[in-house]
């Protein structure tokens, strides 16, 4: 009997962080079934996202340690999937810790240590601050031009 593991997640500009925790849960059984969670349910969470489901799911299913991606749309799944799958684990990132104690009575429940030092919400703020940062040269580059025209006139 293989030893199903559970997670979920939205998995926005997949990065490190997912990974490694996708890799982590995946050595504590045999197969790792991950929930994605769709846009209308991340509507839900108040969670705007760069990357649209269709591509945040295929990512996610394409990875060697994921045996299968299904879609994560509302907070009340889990106990279905839990049988759905059989799974024995359901795991998360630390900062979920404890958020999910009440599925203990379907399997067991494990919070592993998230990843410091990355966020899709990290990744987002520094995308938008190298495009400032492009702007305020696009400007400062038009008015040198600018001013040399003004020079030459
Ligand atoms: N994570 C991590 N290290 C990071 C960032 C994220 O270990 N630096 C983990 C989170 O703890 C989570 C998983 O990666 O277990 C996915 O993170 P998100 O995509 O941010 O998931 P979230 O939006 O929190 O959705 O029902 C549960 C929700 O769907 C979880």
């Amino acid at each position: 009997m293989k030893r199903v593991i559970l997670t979920y997640g939205t998995f926005d500009m997949f990065h490190i962080g997912h990974l490694n925790l996708l890799k982590r849960l995946r050595a504590l059984g045999d197969e790792l079934y991950v929930g994605v969670s769709t846009d209308e349910f991340n509507a839900l969470k108040n969670k705007r996202t760069f990357i649209a489901f269709e591509s945040r799911i295929k990512i996610v299913s394409e990875l060697r340690c994921v045996t299968h991606a299904f879609p994560e749309e509302n907070w009340d799944q889990k106990e279905s999937d839990i049988q759905r799958f059989n799974a024995v684990i359901f795991g998360m990132g630390s900062d979920w810790a404890g958020k999910f104690d009440h599925l203990k009575p379907h399997c067991a429940v494990v919070y592993l240590d998230r990843t410091e030092g990355v966020s899709s919400t990290e990744l987002k703020q520094s995308v938008a601050a190298f495009q400032q940062n492009k702007l305020k040269e696009v400007i400062e580059a038009a008015e040198y031009l600018k001013m040399l025209v003004d020079s030459l006139s």
